[in-house]
């Protein structure tokens, strides 16, 4: 395994792609080496007090153990060492995090899932495990020795709060330092060390099972279902048998239910709606006193507009997604709120490669303020 620098060392995305994505692991050194800076200990921390931020703290003083949070500061320094507290999404809830995410754009916004940033005290982690997704693990501060191996027996300890592999045979180690970064395939064993205190960044993707999929379909396509009609027998028969679900029965409710309809545009609206719908713990904020929309407008020329943090924005084709919902736009200024979703942040005045007429500017302000005002910019 050959060790890089830069996020993908001296490897092109589509060599990653080709070589490494969902194949093998790929250790790049000095990948991300203004991290440490990115967020701190006490950022952290201060993220896991936060009861809308999910948080975890894994201790194994006394065998495994973990606890959900928010967490107290001085709960976080009374626990035992080693411990390790993990916070989630850290992305929707921090600038830096985002921006650190939006790197990996190489990949689908549709695959990302969120930013995982953990502390440990020395000695610290979360035990052997495997992933069902992809991982690039990122070395914050301090240093954290990793053994990994592609094993087949998946066998789990019983009966701990922790998903922690039995019989662990990991075949390489390394240990990284602050800004290198370890990719790793789904499914590969994995066991990173502190080794003094430090912090790790892991980027994780969605990987829904086909059941998930299938069921979360399935209620997208009940809550717009609309069935003309009702169960009627006129013609009916007094029965043989009173108990029996009978013939002309269970074929007139086929009829009905062959009705049920869905396309490829289906599809492509429940993954619109899904993939952008807010994680459960996402409030946006609407601004308490907004701007009126000429002060907006002059705003958005000088300084441009971003997406607030939490905010998902994807479109296919010309269909735009926003959080959850449709969101229209006219035709002229799809290239706009196109360039919006892809960078995340919009140069309004000199959109890049973007010829622009006063009209769509006009249109594309209106739009935005109404995105500012819900609080998702
Ligand atoms: C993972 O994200 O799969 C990890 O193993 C990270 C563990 C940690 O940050 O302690």
């Amino acid at each position: 395994m050959p060790e890089l620098s830069t996020l993908l060392g001296s490897l092109t995305p589509e060599r990653f792609l080709a070589e490494y994505w969902q194949k093998k692991p790929l250790l790049v050194r000095g990948a991300v080496p203004e991290i440490a800076r990115l967020i701190s200990r006490d950022d952290l921390f201060h993220l896991a007090t936060d009861e809308d931020i999910e948080s975890r703290l894994i201790t194994r003083a006394d065998g495994w153990q973990m606890h959900h949070g928010p967490f107290s500061l001085r709960q976080l320094k009374r626990a035992a060492p080693p411990w390790t507290v993990l916070v989630q999404n850290v992305n929707l809830a921090h600038a830096a995090g985002d921006a650190l995410l939006r790197r990996f754009d190489f990949i689908p916004y549709a695959r990302l899932d969120d930013l995982m940033v953990s502390y440990a005290t020395d000695a610290g982690g979360v035990g052997p495990h495997f992933d069902n997704y992809d991982v690039f693990l990122i070395q914050g501060m301090g240093s954290r020795r990793w053994h990994i191996g592609k094993q087949k027996d998946k066998t789990l300890i019983d009966d701990l709060p922790i998903r922690i592999i039995k019989n662990f045979h990991p075949t390489q180690e390394w240990l990284l330092g602050p800004g290198d970064m370890l990719y790793l395939p789904p499914q590969w064993a994995h066991d990173g060390v502190a080794v003094g205190e430090c912090m790790t960044f892991s980027v994780g993707f969605r990987a829904p099972t086909a059941q998930e999929l299938g069921e979360q379909f399935l209620s997208f396509l009940q809550e717009r279902l609309t069935l003309p009609g009702r169960y009627s027998d006129p013609d009916l028969k007094k029965p043989r048998h009173a108990a029996e679900i009978g013939a002309a029965m269970i074929d007139q409710v086929a009829a009905i239910l062959s009705t049920i309809r869905w396309n490829r545009t289906t599809v492509r609206d429940f993954l619109g709606a899904s993939l952008t719908e807010p994680k459960a713990s996402v409030f946006f904020d609407p601004p308490s006193h907004p701007l009126t929309i000429t002060r907006f407008a002059a705003a958005t020329k000088r300084k441009g507009v971003v997406l607030a943090p939490a905010s998902q924005l994807l479109f296919s084709g010309n269909q735009f997604y926003l959080n959850g919902e449709d969101w229209k736009i006219p035709a002229h200024v799809k290239p706009l709120i196109r360039e919006l979703a892809n960078r995340r942040t919009l140069q309004i005045a000199r959109p890049s490669g973007v010829a622009l007429a006063q009209h769509a500017l006009d249109d594309a302000i209106g739009l935005l303020y109404e995105a500012y005002c819900d609080g998702f910019l």
